[in-house]
C-alpha cells in the first residue's frame, strides 16, 4: 500500500457502533417493502450505508464535548457567538444567519434575492437549491462547462462555469432579470467535482462587471479548496484556511449545510455582506426557522457545529478524506467499472448508462442499480439521474439529465479503507451479472423532490 496515495486513518476510533448483515432473502423483502426506493429502506437493514455523508458523520471527541458546552437559552446563546465568530473568521463574510440545514438557508436566499421571472444560473442544478429557486420563480439556467455533463471526460476542475455561458445568459436576459449567480463548490450531481480559484475569480470580475451578485453553495467548501491545492498551479504551499478564505472573498455570500463540510449530524446557515439583504433574512428567518441566534438548531448544535468547521480544514483529515474516497474509486476503474471521472471529492458515481445500457433512461437504470447493489450486498447508496431531476415544472415532462448515476457517497470519519474494499468487491460482483438488473417504473410519484419518497415496481 503507498500511504501517501492512500493514507491511514489520521484517527483513532474511541466509539463504535456495532452493524450487521441481514441475509439476501431478508434484503430482497426489505428492497421490496421499501418501494425500491433505497430511502425509504430501514437503517437496521443496511449493512454499509453510502446513502449520502449528509449529518452521517462521525464527530471528534472534542466536538461531543462541546454539546455538553450548550446554552439553551432562547436567544443570545454563546454557541451562536461561537459559531458566528467562526464562520465570520474562516469565511469572511459580514454576516451569518443560522438555520436549521442548508435547505433552510436555501429557502430564505431564495425568498429575498428572487424575484419571480429572474433567472438563477449555476453550475449544475441540485435538487433542493433548485427546488427553492423555482419556487420562488426563479427561472434555472445550467451554465456549467460542458464537459461535467460527460461522465467519461477526465479533466480538471469539472466544476467550472463555463464563463462563455455565463456572459451570453446575462447579455441575453440583461443583467436586471439575473437573480444571482449560484456557484457550487463542489458539484454534488456532477461527481463531486471542484471549481478552480481561477474560475471563481474570472466569474466574480465578469459579474461585479454586469452588477450580478454571486452566491456559493459552500457545502463541500473544505474539499474544494483541497482539490485547489492539489492541483491549481500556484497553491501548493498554501493552507486550506488561506484557499478558504480567497475563494470565498470573490462571493456575496453562501449557503452552508454544516451537515457534510461541517462535520456535524445537523445544522446549517446563510452568509451575506450586503447589510438589507440581512435584514430582510433575519425577519424571515424567525418565520421558517427561528430567533436570528439560532436558526432552529440547539445550542449544542451550534457548538459542534463551529468546532467541526474548523477541523473540516485540517490537512490531514482533508487529504485522509478525498483520498480514501479516490481509493474506492481507483480500485471500481482497476477492475473495468464505469463511474464519473475523475472521482470528485465526496462520493464515487457508478455510471449506470454503461453499467445497464440494456435499460432505457425512462426505465429508470440507476433507480435499478441502487436497488440491485443493496440486495447484493446490503450497500445502500442513491439515484442521482432521472428521479432525481424530477420534472420540469411549466411543460410536466420528465427532465432527462445526461448523467445517469449511482452515488456511492462516503460519510466522514466512519468508514475504514476495509469498508470500500467490501464496497468495490459488491460493485464487481453485480457488474459481472448486470444483465439481470431489470428496470422499475414508479407506483407513487411526490409532486415535489420525489426521489425522496417515491415508490417503484419492477417492469
Ligand atoms: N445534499 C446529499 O445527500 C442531502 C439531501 S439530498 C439527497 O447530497 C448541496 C450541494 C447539497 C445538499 C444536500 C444541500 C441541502 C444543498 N446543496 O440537506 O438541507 O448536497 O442540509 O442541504 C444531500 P441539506
Amino acid at each position: 500500500m503507498d500511504y501517501s496515495k492512500y493514507p491511514a486513518e489520521p484517527f483513532r476510533i474511541k466509539m463504535v457502533e456495532p452493524v450487521a448483515m441481514i441475509s439476501r432473502k431478508e434484503r430482497e423483502r426489505a428492497a421490496k417493502e421499501a418501494g425500491y426506493n433505497t430511502f425509504l429502506l430501514n437503517s437496521a437493514d443496511v449493512y454499509i450505508d453510502l446513502l449520502t455523508d449528509s449529518g452521517t458523520n462521525a464527530m471528534s471527541d472534542r466536538q461531543w464535548a462541546g454539546l455538553l458546552l450548550g446554552d439553551e437559552a432562547y436567544s443570545g446563546s454563546r454557541n451562536f457567538k461561537h459559531l458566528e465568530n467562526t464562520v465570520k473568521d474562516l469565511f469572511g463574510f459580514k454576516y451569518v444567519v443560522p438555520t436549521h440545514q442548508g435547505r433552510g438557508a436555501e429557502n430564505l436566499l431564495s425568498t429575498i434575492a428572487i424575484r419571480p421571472g429572474q433567472y438563477v444560473l449555476g453550475n449544475m442544478y441540485f435538487t433542493t437549491t433548485r427546488f427553492h429557486q423555482e419556487n420562488n420563480g426563479g427561472i434555472f439556467v445550467d451554465i456549467i462547462r460542458d464537459e461535467a455533463h460527460d461522465a467519461t471526460l477526465n479533466v480538471p476542475f469539472k466544476g467550472n462555469i463555463d464563463l462563455e455561458k455565463l456572459e451570453r445568459v446575462i447579455v441575453e436576459k440583461g443583467a436586471a432579470n439575473i437573480a444571482y449567480v449560484c456557484l457550487a463548490i463542489t458539484v454534488n450531481l456532477a461527481g463531486g467535482q471542484p471549481v478552480s480559484m481561477q474560475n471563481m475569480r474570472e466569474v466574480s470580475e465578469i459579474c461585479k462587471r454586469y452588477g450580478v451578485k454571486v452566491f456559493y453553495d459552500a457545502t463541500r467548501f473544505a474539499e474544494n479548496a483541497y482539490f485547489i491545492k492539489e492541483q491549481e498551479p500556484g497553491y501548493a504551499d498554501k493552507s486550506i484556511a488561506d484557499i478558504t478564505r480567497e475563494m470565498f472573498s470573490y462571493a456575496d455570500g453562501c449557503t452552508m449545510s454544516g451537515k457534510k463540510d461541517g462535520i456535524v449530524n445537523i445544522g446549517g446557515f446563510l452568509c451575506l455582506n450586503d447589510e438589507e439583504l440581512y435584514t430582510e433574512a433575519t425577519e424571515l428567518v424567525t418565520v421558517y426557522e427561528g430567533m436570528p441566534s439560532y436558526g432552529g438548531m440547539a445550542g449544542r448544535d451550534m457548538e459542534a457545529l463551529a468546532i467541526g468547521l474548523k477541523e473540516s480544514m485540517q490537512f490531514e483529515y482533508i487529504e485522509h478524506r478525498i483520498k480514501q474516497v479516490r481509493y474506492l474509486g481507483d480500485r471500481l476503474l482497476a477492475a473495468g467499472i464505469p463511474i464519473i471521472e475523475p472521482v470528485g471529492g465526496h462520493a464515487v458515481f457508478l455510471d449506470a448508462r454503461r453499467f445497464c445500457p440494456h435499460l432505457e433512461q425512462t426505465q429508470l437504470p440507476a433507480q435499478s442499480l441502487a436497488n440491485e447493489l443493496y440486495i447484493e450486498s446490503g450497500v445502500r447508496s442513491m439515484e442521482r439521474g432521472i428521479v432525481s431531476a424530477g420534472r420540469d415544472r411549466v411543460t410536466g415532462e420528465n427532465h432527462m439529465p445526461k448523467l445517469e448515476t449511482v452515488r456511492l457517497a462516503i460519510p466522514r470519519r466512519v468508514y475504514t479503507y476495509k469498508h470500500m474494499d467490501v464496497v468495490a468487491d459488491a460493485v464487481i460482483r453485480l457488474y459481472q451479472r448486470r444483465h439481470e438488473i431489470r428496470g422499475l417504473r414508479f407506483v407513487y410519484e411526490p409532486k415535489q423532490l420525489r426521489f425522496f419518497t417515491a415508490r417503484f415496481e419492477h417492469i
